[in-house]
Parts: C-alpha cells; structure tokens; sequence
C-alpha cells in the first residue's frame, strides 16, 4: 500500500463565517419544492372548506361537482373514514387524564372551527379541482360559537366537543415547594414587601411560513412515496403509519427543499392522511398544495395566551417569587405538541433570575378557532415577555433603574451551574459580560440623558428604552426530561458519516433543515473532525430512504443534538481508519497520532491521510484480519441537558404622541450561543428571530370575529413585516461554552425571537410612563397606543 501524505487542512472549518452552500440552488430556483413535483398520471386535491366555526352538517351533495369537467372523484369523511375511526395524531399528552377529540381527516356530522375540511375534489388540474369546489353544496345548522378562553372554562358554557364534557383540555401544575426545588409561592407574596400584579395577553399568530404546506402521495411502485413540506419527515412516517395502520417499510418520506417552517410545518396534517387514503383508493399519485387563504385560515396558529402574573419583592429590589396563571387557546383540537407548548414556557419564567418560590398553573382550552401549536419559541416568547414586562413594572414601583432591578437578581457567572427554583441546571452563563457589551453598544446611559430631556421639554415624540435580558432552554432532547413531562416524545438524534473510496464524504443526517443552513453547519463540523476540504463533503438529509432514522428539527435542537451526534459518528471513523493506518504505516497503533486529516507516526514524518485509507480499504486485498472494506459509522446522540443560550437586548423606540405610531430607533442585541459554528450563519438566525418577535410586538395579530372567521387571512390584512418596517439592528456575541455538549454550542434558532418581543414592548410603555401608561396590549399598532395615551390604559 502507498502511503502519501495529503494536504493538511489549516484553519479550522468551525468558527468561519462561511457562505451557505445550500444559497446558490434556493435563491436561483435549481431546486425542486414539493408543489414543482409532477408525476404520471397524477391528480390534484382541493378541500372544500367550512365557513362556520361550529354547527352540524346537515347535508353534503356532492352530486353536481362529481360531474364538473376534469373531476374525478369527490369524497368525504363517508367515504375515506367510513368507521370514523381514523385521528390526526397528536403526540404529547401532558397529563394521563388530558382530554384530546379526535380529529378527522373530513369532518364527520360537525365542523368546530372555520376552515376545517368537510370534501374533497379530485380532479385532473388544480384549476377544475377548484372550479369543482363551488358546486359542492353544504347545509350547515349553526351551533353556539365558543371563543372565550375565560368564559369557556365556567360551568354550562357551550362546549366545543360534547363528547369531552368539558372544554377543558388539560390543567398542568408545577410547584416548587411540591418539587422540592423552592418555597411556598403563597408565603412569598404574604411576606414580600412589594408586589406587582399584572394580566398579559400573547395575541394569536400565523407563523406565515413562505412556501405554503403541500403533500404529494405516490402509491405506485413497491412503497408509498410522501413528499411534504414538513420539518418532521421521520415523525411523519411513523405517525402515518401508526394513525392509518400502513407498514412503515413499504412508506418513504421526502421532505424536499422546504421553504421555511418557524414550527408551522411541525404536525401529521388531515390533509397529509387525506392525501394518502385518496392515492389509495385511486391507485394514482396525488397532490395537495394549500392556497395562502387556507395556510392562513387552517395552518396552525400560536401563542393565544392569558397570562396573570404576580411578583413578589422586597424593597431592595431582590425578587422573592413568582406566581402565573396561565390560560392557554388550543383552538378546536390537539396539535402535535399544542398541549406542550404552554408547559416549555413553565420552565422559563424563572428566565435568569434567582427567586427562590414559584408557581405555575397552566389551564389549556378548547375553543371554535384554529388550533395552535408550536411558533418559533414555543412557550418560551409567551414567559419571557411576561417576566421581562413584569421586571420592568417591578422597578417602576421600587423607583428603580430596570436594569439595575436585573443586575440584582440574576445568576452571577460565578454561581453557574446553576438550578433554577424550575428544577433545571444551568450549566453556563455570562450575564454581565452580555449586557456590559449590549450597554456600550447601545449607549445605554446617553439614550437615558436624551429620554429625560424630551419628556422635560414635551416632546411629541417621545423616547423610549426597553431591556430584555434572556435565556431559553433550547437543544431539545434529552430524551429523559422530555419523557418525564410528557408522555412518549423522546429527543435523540442521529448520524451516519460515509467515506466514500475516493476520500469524498457523506453525511447522513436525522436534523430536516427547511431553511437553517445545516448542510453547510454540518460540512464544517464534519471538515474539522476529519480533516478533509470543506468541499468534499456532502449532507444528506430529509428522506427517510436515505436517512432512516432522526426526530428531525424543531426547538433549537439541530446543531446541539444532530451535530453532535455527527461528531460522534466521525469520531467512530477516525477510530476506524486507525488499525488500518498502523497496518499501511507497519507500526502500532498507540505510536499514531491524527491532526489535520493524517495519522502520523509520532516522531517521524511518515503519514497516511485518512481520504487514502478510504481508497486504500476499498482496494486492498490485504487487510487484516476483523477490518471491514470501509470507515462508514454511525451514531446517536441523546444529551444529558438542554443547552441556555441568553442575551441582552436593547431597543430605543420613539413614539409619536399625537398619532400612536411607533418607530424603533436602534436595536442592540448581543447574543451567547456558546461556541458559534458558522457566526454568519448565527448572524442571520438573529436577524430572522428578531423580526418575527419585533412583529408580534407591532404588527401580527390572528383576528377571529364574534362568529369565529378569521378577519384576516390574507398578506393584506395580516401584516407580516418587510424590511422597510425593520430598523438596521447591531448584532454582537459573547462566547460562553455550554458544558453540555462536545462542541461547546448552545441553540440559536429561536433566541431572537425569544428575546424581542418584550425589548419593543417594554421601550413603548417606557417612551409613554410619564403620561400614565402603563400598559400597551400587543401588537402596538398606532391606534392601540393612541388609546393608551388618550383613553386609559389599554
Ligand atoms: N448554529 C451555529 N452555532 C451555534 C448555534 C447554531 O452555527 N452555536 C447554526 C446551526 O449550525 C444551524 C443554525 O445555526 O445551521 C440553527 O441551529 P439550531 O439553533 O440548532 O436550530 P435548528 O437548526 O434546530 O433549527 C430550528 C430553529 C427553530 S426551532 C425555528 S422555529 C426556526 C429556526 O430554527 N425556523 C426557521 N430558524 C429558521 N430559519 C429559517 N430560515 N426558517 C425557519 O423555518
């Protein structure tokens, strides 16, 4: 065998700012989304749709459409749930005794919320499929329409599913006098010297995805073929075949380029198993793509939360506890994690904080509306906004500055890990360093000289400063805390690395990235561990053929948990190419050492890259004894903890007394994720985080009116902001390594969000204090803070 040394690689691939090798086919079209896939003989779907949030479906005639031009078949819940058996899954029961529907694929006698399915037409384009829609004719006997968080919760209330009993979908606890991990809540707020009381309301929001959700379903061949636009390929796959009872070996799913997700595209849709059970029943391959009107009206919508929170301090300033009673809108069902997302935020309230009693009370109803699920965050925005609003109210009561208000309660880097009075450990933190360098760069003490001025001087527009100092839990695995609040979601990932003969190199990854850059993220981890060119690597991701086995990506968790698991992968490489390059070099494998690609003779210059031995294993006729021809390994990664990134953001904003109108100044933002992989690529998750929590703070809001339609479904009504709306934001980082992880890397994918929403909110009310605001409902549209100046608090 030859032995020729390779080209070590110099500087490491982690920690370069290197463009996105993924960009060049998104952004010039040389990719295929699920809706471009055309296939022989395939046919097209449309779903005739419910405009009443609630009533009985007393006649369905279908007649007149099955006899439009180009149709081919028009079904309901008759004929492809015949049993009325078959439920879109929903995974996370948060409680043994929570109540969760069924949800058709078709409603069946009853629809609960505008928008949901009640037909299907098949035809042979999308355009008679649409035009078929109109002659299905609907006699619907209107129901009492429950929209009420409150009201539906009190005794005799009109039920949403009458089966239930109740519309009560779950009560969830956690106390940390009962956990053991604090005191009594109760006592705190008895003995506390101050208290501040508050009700906060997170408004609905649509995740407005770009790439509206589409399912294609090939049932030719030796398996079915689903191509979706989803995060979740892999719990696809399992849940479809569980829910319609399909051998999952004879399923593949493709999740093809996806065009953005924010946790909108987590779920098993009825449409999905609508789709299935058609092609099924056809023989033909089918497709489904929504119109941006239903991605508005069925999509899964989120937050929708009624927040009562209490906070307990003494007149120092150190906080004592903390109490929350939390009403959370499921809308008319379950999602796949819908009942979860309240109980991740019960975790955060406590954010970087060291008050020692807590409660949290979360009641999840059923309501007529759309159904809300995860949204960038997922909990962790809804607590961060109520606990960083409240910090700030608490300091106005104390007569103090917020910031210092912070500076006193929160977890010295020298106290870190830390355990929270919610149970978890924190494993490492820099809280001072972050906001030292967010105050420098913000000017923090200037824009507090100019605020006193303008309100000296009466200004009409008016100064505000608003702080958020933050952490979320984020990485999410492990698989042992998941499994402890809930009951059945695990949180591993896994890897495979392939060296292929001429040295070139796969990645076989369970994350499915739908716009976060993995492939570069991942190539970079990859070149470092093996020492091979950037170049040579290729990622492999979001087919369930070529990787089989992931809990793909949602809730930060790609890069802590997937990366890792890619570590550990190539780590088995390096540890497979070993013996084979003692053989090659004839010396002991103890004698070996590998940097930059090559295993070295210690002592001498006598080397063998590890592209050779991939060429060297496949060829050789020599090899010894128990060595296999190849370096292919795998591996699973099931963290110990999740990872807590934080930040400080500082926003200045300034509010137009006379007309409502809010513009943010500057935006300062410096975030720790630990070690960052590619910082661009952090840079650019920042970015896309701040705006969409910058926008719940000002524009979006999810409108039902009293009979429970949505007012505004479209991108004209509903105000998803462009970059005209957005400031130019300063983005720094602190660097504090997780401990959790061998990459030293905390998550970043939601931080921003996570982060902003209370910064805006709070330099509103702050700009508008010293005219009696106290509080602006969200979003902060013009009139909203008009009202607030001129009418009252709201
Ligand atoms: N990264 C890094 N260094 C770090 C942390 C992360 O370089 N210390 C990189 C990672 O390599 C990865 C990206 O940042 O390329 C995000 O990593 P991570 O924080 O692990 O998050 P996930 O990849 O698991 O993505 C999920 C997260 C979530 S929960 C939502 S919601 C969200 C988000 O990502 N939805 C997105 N970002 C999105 N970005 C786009 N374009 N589209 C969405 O739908």
């Amino acid at each position: 065998m030859t032995t020729v040394p390779i080209t070590a690689v110099a500087e490491p691939e982690v920690g370069k700012a290197r463009l996105r090798k993924e960009d060049a086919r998104l952004i010039t079209g040389r990719t295929r989304w699920t809706d471009n896939i055309v296939l022989p003989g395939m046919l097209h779907l449309a779903v005739k749709r419910s405009p009443m949030a609630h009533a009985k479906i007393t006649r369905i005639d279908v007649a007149e459409a099955r006899s439009m031009p180009g149709v081919v078949a028009v079904y309901t819940a008759a004929d492809l749930d015949p049993e009325g058996t078959i439920s879109a899954p929903y995974a996370w029961p948060i409680t043994p005794d929570m109540k969760a529907p069924r949800r058709p694929v078709l409603a069946a006698g009853k629809v609960n919320f505008a928008g949901e399915g009640v037909a299907v037409v098949v035809a042979r384009s999308v355009a008679e499929a649409q035009d078929a829609l109109d002659a299905i004719d609907v006699d619907y006997s209107a129901l009492p329409v429950v929209l009420d968080m409150e009201a539906a919760l009190t005794d005799g209330y009109a039920l949403v599913h009458d089966e239930l009993g109740t519309n009560r979908n779950a009560l969830w606890v956690f106390d940390s006098a009962e956990a053991g991990s604090g005191g009594n809540v109760d006592d705190a707020i008895r003995d506390a010297e101050v208290t501040v009381t508050r009700r906060f309301r997170q408004q609905r929001l649509a995740p407005a995805f770009m790439e509206p959700r589409s399912t294609v379903v090939d049932p030719t061949g030796n398996q079915m073929t689903i191509w979706a636009a989803t995060q979740i390929p892999h719990i696809l796959k399992t849940m479809t075949a569980l829910t319609l009872g399909l051998p999952e070996h004879k399923l593949r799913v493709i999740a093809p380029d996806v065009g953005g997700g924010f946790g909108g595209k987590i779920g098993v849709l009825p449409e999905d198993l609508m789709s299935v059970l058609v092609a099924q029943k056809l023989g033909r391959p089918v497709k489904w793509t929504e119109t941006r009107s239903e991605c508005m009206m069925t999509a899964h919508h989120a937050r929708d939360q009624i927040q009562d929170v209490t906070i307990a301090a003494n007149r120092d300033g150190t906080v004592t506890g903390l109490k929350v009673d939390l009403i959370a809108d499921m809308g008319a069902y379950c999602g796949l994690v819908g009942p979860g997302v309240p109980i991740l935020g019960a975790f955060m309230f406590n954010a970087i904080y060291k008050f020692t009693a807590y409660r949290f009370a979360c009641t999840n109803v059923f309501t007529n509306k759309t159904l809300t699920d995860a949204y960038r965050g997922a909990g962790r925005p809804e607590a961060t906004f109520a606990i960083e609003r409240i910090m700030d109210e608490l300091a106005v009561e104390l007569d103090m500055d917020p910031m210092a208000l912070r500076e006193k309660n929160w977890i010295k880097h020298e106290e870190f890990p830390f355990t929270t009075v919610a149970g978890l450990t924190y494993d490492t933190g820099n809280y001072e360093a972050a906001t030292a360098r967010a105050k420098e760069l913000f000017d923090y003490d200037g824009l507090r000289r100019e605020q006193a001025e303008r309100r000296a001087s009466g200004d009409p527009v008016q100064l505000g400063i608003g702080i958020s100092t933050y952490t979320e839990m984020c990485g999410l695995a492990p698989s042992r805390v998941l499994g402890s609040l809930s009951y059945g979601a695990g949180g591993w990932e896994h890897a495979a690395i392939r060296m292929l003969p001429t040295g070139k190199v796969e990645v076989v990854t369970g994350s499915s990235a739908h716009g976060q850059g993995h492939e570069t993220a991942w190539s970079q981890i990859v070149a470092d561990q093996l020492g091979v060119p950037f170049e040579d690597v290729e990622v492999l991701h979001g087919d369930t053929q070529t990787s089989p086995r992931g809990l793909d990506t949602y809730g930060s968790r790609s890069l802590t948990v997937g990366g890792t698991a890619i570590v550990k992968a190539a780590e088995r490489v390096v540890a497979k190419a070993k013996p084979i390059a003692a053989h090659m070099l004839e010396c002991a494998e103890d004698d070996l050492e590998f940097t930059g690609g090559r295993f070295t003779v210690r002592g001498t210059d006598q080397a063998v890259g590890i592209q050779d031995i991939a060429l060297a294993v496949f060829t050789a006729h020599d090899l010894p004894d128990g060595i296999e021809p190849h370096l292919d390994s795998e591996a699973v990664y099931d963290p110990e903890n999740f990872s807590f990134p934080h930040g400080t953001h500082l926003c200045a904003t300034e509010v137009d007394t006379e007309t409502g109108k809010v513009r943010i100044r500057s935006y300062v933002c410096v975030d720790d994720v630990g070690k960052a992989i590619n910082p661009l690529i952090v840079e650019g998750q920042v970015h896309g985080g701040l705006v969409q929590g910058i926008a719940q703070a000002l524009y979006e809001e999810a409108v039902h009116d009293e009979s429970g339609t949505l007012t505004n479904g479209t991108f004209a009504d509903y105000h998803v902001p462009t970059a005209a709306d957005m400031p130019t934001f300063t983005v720094d980082r602190t660097e504090t390594p997780s401990t959790t992880n061998p990459l030293g890397a905390k998550g970043v994918g939601e931080a921003g969000t996570i982060a902003s929403t209370p910064a805006v909110v709070n330099a509103v009310v702050d700009a508008l204090r010293h005219m009696g605001v106290r509080e602006v409902e969200m979003p902060c549209t013009p009139m909203r803070v008009w009202q607030a100046i001129h009418g009252g608090t709201r």
